[in-house]
């Protein structure tokens, strides 16, 4: 009853923002990512038929109360209804990057919770099944658990035993690297889940973002297939700024970024039409992911390192999906 797993958060390079369900959190369209080693979530679990709730660890610290542990219970009830038993759990979590503030904590933490969860409590899922799962805590959840280049499908059923992630590249299938570039501290304001829920209620421009969606995968998928750094720079940028476009047109607009965010999204570009190969993408956050093919790294990690408005830098390399550990 008792096990550890290790999860990986993932980038988007098509992303994920809005919800065609909300009950069984499917999403709205489809996403592509890119796992990443370098950042990680190690999650213990232990179901424990003595305990009278649910207790949580995160980074060492009991988390009694709040909205991360309602997430965390409502996904335990999920695990134990799989698995036919009452035993409540205690977890304990860790990040190697900070929680919550735009790096896909939720991403990892959900899918190293899914592989640790199922296996202490008996549960031989297949992986097309725990990412169904991993969903049910957070969409993002649901690409963490292959590794490499994944694709999200967002289905049609309406318990959405068909919105999950498969992988279409193994992790050396290419080999990108992803630096983070940290451009503020502390936790991000607006949630993903709260910011996706406002910009669908009330952005005139979602639909229009949901439309382009599958068009951008289609893309993003064959330029991924043929190693084509140019045209996924493209959609890659591309299907980052319409989606905030989408959250800053809402009512009121959501702005993740600062001013670094803007100032560092310039500058990416500024550096691919003078030859040296990288593009951006951002998420819920004001941080700047900037990937580039290998035999760049160091001289983008040294671009990076120099900035003034870069105050933190995570390497990360495609790697593998949330796995069991001893
Ligand atoms: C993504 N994000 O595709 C997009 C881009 C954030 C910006 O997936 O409500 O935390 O838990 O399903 O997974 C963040 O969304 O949202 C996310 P929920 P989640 O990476």
């Amino acid at each position: 009853m008792r096990s550890t797993a290790v999860a990986h958060p993932n980038i988007a390079l098509v992303k994920y923002w809005g919800k065609r369900n909300v009950e069984y959190n499917i999403p709205a369209a489809g996403s592509l990512s890119v796992t990443l080693q370098g950042l990680e979530t190690e999650t213990h679990v232990e179901f424990d038929e003595s305990l009278a709730h649910d207790e949580l660890k995160l980074d060492g610290d009991p988390v009694g109360s709040g909205r991360m542990l309602d997430r965390v219970e409502d996904f335990l009830g999920l695990v134990r209804g799989y698995a036919g038993t009452t035993a409540h759990a205690r977890v304990e979590t860790r990040n190697n990057f900070p929680t919550g503030a735009g790096l896909a904590s939720s991403a990892s933490g959900f899918a190293a919770l899914t592989v640790a969860a199922c296996d202490a409590a008996g549960l031989d899922l297949p992986r097309r099944e725990m990412s169904a799962l991993a969903r049910r805590g957070s969409g993002s959840a649901a690409r963490s658990i292959f590794g490499g280049y994944v694709e999200m499908k967002p289905g049609e059923a309406d318990d959405g035993s068909d919105a999950v992630a498969m992988q279409i590249a193994e992790a050396d299938h290419w080999d990108l690297r992803c630096f983070v570039g940290v451009t503020a501290e502390g936790k991000k304001k607006v949630g993903s889940t709260e910011g996706m829920m406002h910009t669908e209620r009330s952005s005139p421009y979602y639909e229009a973002w949901i439309d382009q969606v599958p068009r951008d995968i289609e893309t993003a998928r064959q330029a991924v297939r043929t190693r084509d750094f140019d045209e996924l720079a493209e959609v890659a940028e591309s299907s980052c700024l319409q989606m905030h476009a989408s959250a800053i047109a809402a009512e009121p607009g959501i702005i993740y970024w600062n001013g670094a965010t803007v100032e560092l999204m310039k500058a990416v570009r500024e550096q691919r039409e003078s030859g040296l190969p990288m593009f951006f993408t951002v998420d819920a956050g004001p941080h700047v992911k900037v990937f580039c093919p290998k035999d760049h790294e160091d001289d983008v990690s040294s671009w990076l390192a120099d900035r003034d408005d870069v105050m933190d830098v995570y390497e990360a390399v495609p790697g593998p999906g949330a796995h069991l550990v001893e």
